[in-house]
This record gives structure tokens, sequence and C-alpha cells, in this order.
């Protein structure tokens, strides 16, 4: 193991001085530090160290790097005293691997990977070690995590603010077809990347009741008695921009105890309760929710949510007056983004900070808070609306609750004035659902407290001006604008598909990489075949490598020559991933009917987690792998169709899925996926698109050229149309016959051992009420597919509408979204920090 070079005390090295093996980029430099940290940090040497010391040495050395540009970053905003910094308020953000990331951003993967390997390492295997931070269920926090990225490449002054979950997203097994949750040890091993800041703690209170008095100049005040006080303490990590000097942070907070041991009770003899109180506050941050789309109403998830906005406020306070600044400045200094209603109660907060701690009138607090504030909407689903019990609300946050009346007292008199003879919009649109038992509804909240509110693409914003919003909108429709999802290139172009990264960066230069609409430069060789035969030997490459990893993870073996089709992402109904089902059943029945039928030889992937409670998404995930092994198995086939659940789908998974796909699965009922953002990923990587009219498809499909997506299924308007006029699903069965069969072999119990009970709450649902239209979609869906298959017996044509999607994408870097962010709600704008 011990290679030359890799000794702490190698005498060719000793001559570099102390901050150059923090900072220094050259191979012999990296090669040093990495020594050093293994030396110094981990307490190891090579001969005895394992891969993961290896991968924490490695990671300590980039932190370094890391380090020394954040710190810049932090001196010239502080010394600066003007900049605006925007805040991200999330409950999620879904990193995936910081190692392979910081490289690409700090511009050194090359020299590292020489410099590991001249350390008789493999940078790869380094990269296998990390655990990702899961700390988010899908799209939302993956697009945070995007966000902060290019909020660091543009250079915008930004704070990430977070949940510290010792516990994030459960990993996934299958076993015997169903899914097995895992509890996600991420810190098990450490983690190299967070600084833990004890000394920036702040206290959050809970519980207790409000009480009036007279403060010393006889106005009527609030104050808050507690039940009980909790610590958060944050946990930094530093997130670079590419190829700049920025560097932000991300504070995730945790929850503690303040006193650890309650010594009064220990010496009562009550072992058990001296304990106690540390870990039921602890439980605060313990555990990300794993539900997507679904607000399940639970004590634990709104202590979480107020725990982390509360920290996150107190923390802007307190950096705002370390600035100098006063608080009716506020709103000049931040800008707070709340990434869905999770942090909404930060509205309510911020009120009580500014009029109870801080003494400011209501009228002067209020113009601030809603100043300062920005709703982002993902997702018209009424399921996941979230609203709180009312007497949970007041027995958890008693002063906000008053606080939430005060706002709803004022805002309803404002409606009334605008909607004189119009009292069911007062009962719409109040801050308080009082149809039955009493709710707060969050997304008023957030749409009263906020000056800006988003829809994160096109058909979104639209939709929900004219559905859940819609009296929001009719009352302030200057508030409302669509700012379209995107995802950042660096992580998943440059470092997911570095074969793909070369041969642009070879044809056009690397600006692509800052600048993505640049990408259309390689249209031009779109004719040539050289290129296009480039272009296609990368993706078969691609293809290869997954077939290999798959292979490993599930010993189903697939032949890079056929047709990967894929659909990764959360398993929901709405998603539709049973209406993949239904299309691969119709082929094999092809194929049983006719054993010689001509078909394109496909491999079926698909991924993606359930959340634990919902039921038909597991029943689907068990239906996936129930319809692979029947299919897989079946000599008839002969290798022709292959079906792959992959399991434990995550965001090191989807960075080598997205480059391998020839044809991205969004085949969501349309009207109901906000955006989407794998759609993107795909799309970039050169996947054509099969999909509905549904999220940001409309705008992948505007850019990419119609004649380059295969478009199916009904339109949002039809959707609703289909639905208000009396849908029969069992109409469709009754009349298609492809659709009958598939349905009659589902019943028949072939792709259950015969059991013909085991998939009846799925096919039930569908033949009676079928929410999301799969039936009425269905023929549309096969044909649309027998297109696809045609086009791929082209190779030619295929490579080339492949290569027009990447050249095509531009649109949907997360650079474009987070300008028009910048542009169109923060106010914020960029400050360069200079090299120390
Ligand atoms: C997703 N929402 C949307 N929610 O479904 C997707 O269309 C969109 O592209 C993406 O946001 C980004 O805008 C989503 O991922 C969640 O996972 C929530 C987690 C917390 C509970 C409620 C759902």
């Amino acid at each position: 193991m011990e290679a030359p070079g890799t000794h702490a005390s190698d005498p060719q090295l000793d001559s570099l001085p102390a901050e150059e093996v923090r900072i220094g980029l050259a191979v012999e430099t990296l090669k040093r530090a990495f020594v050093d940290n293994l030396f110094y940090v981990q307490g190891k040497f090579p001969l005895i160290a394992t891969q993961n010391d290896f991968y924490l040495a490695l990671a300590y050395t980039v932190r370094d790097r890391l380090l020394h540009h954040w710190i810049n970053t932090v001196e010239t905003y502080l010394k600066q005293r003007k900049p605006k910094i925007v805040c991200y308020l999330s409950a999620e953000f879904l990193l995936g691997p910081q190692l392979g990331n910081n490289l690409i951003n700090l511009g050194i993967y090359e020299q590292v990977s020489r410099a590991v390997e001249e350390s008789g390492l493999n940078l790869k295997d380094l990269l296998e070690q990390e655990e990702e931070p899961g700390l988010g269920n899908g799209g939302l926090g993956r697009l945070a995590a995007c966000y902060m990225d290019s909020l660091s490449s543009l250079e915008i002054p930004a704070i990430g603010y977070g949940i510290r979950y010792e516990f994030g997203i459960f990993d996934q097994e299958i076993k015997d077809g169903w899914q097995v949750e895992i509890t996600d040890k991420w810190l098990r091993r450490g983690n190299p990347w967070e600084l833990p800041r004890p000394e920036a703690v702040v206290e959050i209170k809970f519980g207790g009741y409000t009480e009036a008095y007279l403060d010393d100049r006889g106005s009527y005040r609030v104050r808050w008695i507690p039940a009980h006080v909790v610590n958060g303490v944050p946990y930094d990590t530093p997130i670079l921009g590419y190829k700049v000097h920025t560097a932000n942070v991300l504070r995730l907070w945790k929850a503690e105890a303040p006193e650890s041991f309650d010594f009064k009770a220990f010496n009562l003899g009550d072992y058990y309760g001296a304990v106690n109180a540390k870990v039921v506050t602890e439980n605060i941050t313990k555990i990300l929710y794993p539900n997507d789309e679904t607000s399940q109403g639970k004590q634990l998830r709104l202590e979480q949510q107020y725990f982390f906005v509360s920290c996150s406020l107190q923390d802007m306070i307190r950096i705002h007056l370390r600035r100098g600044k006063s608080l009716e400045e506020f709103h000049e200094m931040f800008a707070v983004q709340l990434n869905d209603t999770h942090p909404s109660i930060g509205i309510a907060e911020l009120m009580r900070l500014l009029v109870d701690e801080h003494q400011m009138d209501w009228d002067a607090a209020w113009y601030i808070t809603e100043r300062t504030f920005a709703y982002t909407n993902h997702t018209l689903l009424p399921e996941a609306l979230e609203k709180w019990a009312v007497g949970l609300f007041s027995s958890l946050l008693p002063r906000h609750l008053e606080i939430i009346y005060e706002i709803n007292r004022r805002f309803l008199n404002a409606v009334r004035l605008k909607y004189l003879n119009d009292p069911s919009r007062i009962s719409r649109m109040s801050l308080i659902d009082e149809s039955g038992e009493r709710y707060v509804r969050m997304a008023h909240l957030a749409c009263v407290g906020s000056h800006a509110i988003n829809g994160v693409a096109k058909l979104h914003s639209e939709l929900l001006t004219e559905t859940t919003l819609r009296d929001f909108f009719e009352l302030s429709p200057e508030k409302f604008l669509n700012i379209t999802n995107g995802v950042t290139p660096r992580r998943f172009i440059v470092l997911s598909n570095p074969r793909l990264s070369s041969l642009v960066t070879g044809k056009i230069g690397e600006g692509w990489i800052k600048d993505l609409e640049t990408l259309r430069k390689l249209e031009a060789f779109a004719g040539d075949p050289d290129f296009r035969s480039e272009f296609k030997k990368i993706k078969q490459a691609n293809k290869q490598d997954l077939a290999f990893y798959i292979e490993k993870q599930t010993s189903i073996s697939l032949n890079p020559e056929m047709l990967f089709d894929i659909q990764v992402k959360r398993i929901h109904e709405y998603k539709r991933q049973h209406l993949n089902l239904l299309h691969i059943i119709t082929l094999y029945d092809r194929i049983k009917r006719e054993p010689k039928t001509e078909i394109v030889p496909r491999a079926f992937i698909f991924g993606g987690k359930a959340a634990p409670g919902y039921f038909m998404a597991k029943l689907i995930i068990k239906f996936i792998n129930a319809v692979g092994e029947v299919v897989n198995n079946d000599a008839d086939v002969r290798g022709r169709l292959k079906v792959v659940f992959l399991p434990d789908y995550n965001v090191k998974q989807a960075q080598s899925i997205y480059p391998a796909a020839d044809l991205s699965e969004q085949i969501s009922t349309a009207g109901y996926e906000a955006s989407g953002t794998s759609n993107m990923k795909f799309a970039m990587n050169g996947a054509l698109t099969i999909g509905t009219l549904d999220g940001a498809n409309v705008e992948i499909r505007q850019e990419a050229g119609e004649e380059n997506f295969f478009l199916f299924g009904l339109e949002a308007e039809q959707v609703l149309a289909r639905k208000a006029e009396g849908y029969h699903p069992r109409d469709y069965y009754d009349s298609n016959l492809r659709l009958r069969a598939v349905i009659d072999l589902i019943n028949s119990g072939l792709f259950s051992r015969g059991d013909s009970t085991l998939f009846r709450p799925l096919v039930d649902v569908l033949m009676r009420y079928d929410p999301y239209l799969l039936f009425a979609d269905y023929q549309s869906y096969v044909d649309c597919q027998d297109r696809v298959s045609e086009t791929y017996l082209d190779q030619d044509k295929w490579t080339k509408m492949s290569l027009l999607n990447t050249a095509r994408m531009g649109k949907f870097s997360s650079d474009r979204a987070i300008r028009e962010y910048c542009r169109g709600i923060w106010h914020a704008e960029p400050v360069k920090i200079s090299q120390e």
C-alpha cells in the first residue's frame, strides 16, 4: 500500500510551506496534504488505513481548499455592508455525494485523480466510499441543492437553511419483490464536509402560554412563557461555486437539549426521567419524514418546521445586527425564499420576533415581513397542502396562533372591502379552515405573508392561478409569476457524464458549463456523421457501464444494444409507473401470441422509493418485480424484453443512470406533475422523452422541437373535462381488446404465481375509478411507444434527435432559474470574491 510520496515525512515534500499544504493545487502538494490529513486527522498511516480512511483523508484535503474560499467569502460579505443575502429555507436539501462535485467546482478533478493514483489508490474507489446525505425525498429537496450550486456559481450571497436530520431518506432493499426500508445511518462514519458551530447556538421555545403586559412606555405587549426550550446548533457545509471563489454556506440545524441530564430527577431515583427530556428534545431532528406529496399533520413534523425556521430567522437577525444594521432595513438585506409551505410558519415567527422581542409596531413589522418572504409552490395535489389542527397548533405555538389570527383578521377585512357581497370568498380565503375541525392553512399564510408567489413550470403556474390559488391570484395578481425549474449542469453533465463533457468541450469550448445556452452551438454538428458517431459511442459506453452496475446489483444482465427505457422517480400513482407496466405487458402479450413477432429489444429500467405508508406505491414496486420475474425468464422472450427494478434509487445512482438512457419516461397524468426535474437531466444527457404535456415537459418539447419528443395522452384541460363529464374506465376495458387482454393477464395470477388476488387492489382502482386516467391514455401511450421503437430502428435518426435534445436544453440550467429569481423576486446582485 505504501507507495512513494505517501509518507508524512517524505523528505522531498518537507520543504512545502504549511499554508501551501492546505491550499495548493499542484499534484505534489495534494499528495502531501492527503497524507498529512490521513496522519493528523484520521490518525492512520497507509499500511493500516481502510478505503474509508483514504476517502476521509481526501475529503479533508478538499475541504481545506473549500474553507479557504469560504473564509474569504464570509469576510467579504461582512466587510461590504451592502450586499443582500438570499436565504433559501427548505426542510430538505438532497445534496448527493460531495467529493466529486467539489473536485469539479474547484477545477482539480484531474490533479486529484493523479495525486491519488500516484499514491497507489484509485479515485473512483474513493468516490464510492462516500455515504450521500439523503436529506430529502425527491425533486423538491434536490432542487434546493441545485439552487445552492447555482447561487454560489453566480456569486450571489446566499445561505441555505434547513434541518440536519440524523437519519435521512431510508435505504431501500427489495425482498421477494417488496420494498423494505432500512434506516439511513449516513453519519455513522462521520461527515467530513460539515463544521459544527456550537458557539452560534440559538434557543427555541415550545408550548406553554402567553400573557399580556404593559412595557416601559405603557404599550400593550405580549410575552410567551414556553413549557420548554430546545437548543438549535448549526452545522455548516460550504457550497463552492463552479470555478469562482464564492463559497456560500448550507446551515443545517440540530436539536439539542439545553441540559443533557436532569440531576434532580436522577437524585430522586428517576433514572429514566433523568435522560428522557434529552431524548425527546433530540427527536426533533432525528428523522426525515419519508412522505412525498402528502401531509400527515403530525406534531413532530410541525416541531421540525418551527424549529429550523426559528433558528434560521434568529440567525439572520443576529447577522443583520452584527453588520450594524437596524431591523427596519431587514427586508433590504435579506430575501427569504420559502421552499413550499414547510417553512411558512416563518411569517408568523418573524412577526413575533419583531413585535414581541424587538418591540416593533405591528404595521412596521408587517411591512418588513411581507417584503422579506416569497413563496414557491411545488404541487397542486390537494392531499399535499399542509394544514395543522388548531388545537395542535395552540398547544405547540400558542403565540403564533394569536399572531396568525391577527394577520387573518386584517387580511379578511381587506378581502371584505374588495368583495363586498361575497362571503363565500371569506371562508375560502381565510387562514383558518372552519368547514369542520378547525385548521390553519399554511398555503394561505404563505400567500398572505409573501410579496411573490411562483409555480415551478409554465403550465403549473397557470394552473395555480386558475385552481388552487385562484382567489389569491384574483386578489393580488401582481404577486404571481412563473419560474421554471432548472438543474445544475455541473453535477448532472460534467460530473455524471465525463465522456459527453469532453466531447462537447472539445467541439465548442468549456463556456457551456456556465452558460448552458451555448450548447446550441452543437446543432451545427448534427449533420456531421463523425460527430454523430462519437456521440453515439458515448451513449453506448455509458449504457455498458450501467449494464455492468445493474448486473452487479440485481444479477440481471442487459445487452447494451437494447433500447434503455428508464423511469426513475418516487413511486406514485400520478406518476403512473403502472402505465409503463401496462405497456410492458402489452409487448409481452404480443410476443406470447406470436413468438416470432419483430420487436425492438428493450430494457425497462425502474427505480424509486415508495413512502412507507403508501400501500399502492409499494404494490406497484412488487408489481414491477413480479412482471420482471415472468418476462425475464420466459424462453419465448429470448432476452428481447428485460424488466429491472434497481433498488435504492438515490442521487449517486441517478448520476450514472441519466447518461445511459435512450428513452426517458415522463408519463404523469397531465396537470399533476408540477414540473419534474429528472426530465431535464435525462434530456440534457441525450435521452429522448416519451411524455405527456405535463409540468416542464411542455417546455422541454418546445425547446427540443416537437419532432424530437414523443408526445401522447390527454392534455390537462381534457383531463379535467373528462372527469367533469363522468369518467368510466370500464368502458375502455370493454372496448379495447389489447387493454382487456392485459388486465385479464394480471387478474389471471400470471404475475403472482397463480395468486389472482395479489394485484387486485391496483386493478380494482383502475377498473372502478382510475383517478389518474391510465385507461384513457393507454392506447395513445402504446401507439406512441410503437413510434419510439420504429424510430430506434433508424439509429442515425435517433442519434440526431438525441444530439438535438442535448443541444437545446440550455434553458433548463438552474443558473437561468436563479437569475430569474434574482431579477424577479430577490433583487439580489452578485458580489465578486477575490482570491486572497
Ligand atoms: C416536487 N415536489 C414536484 N415534494 O412533485 C415536482 O414536480 C417538482 O419538479 C419538484 O418538486 C421541484 O419543484 C416534491 O418533491 C416533496 O417531496 C415534498 C416533501 C415534503 C412533504 C411533501 C412533499
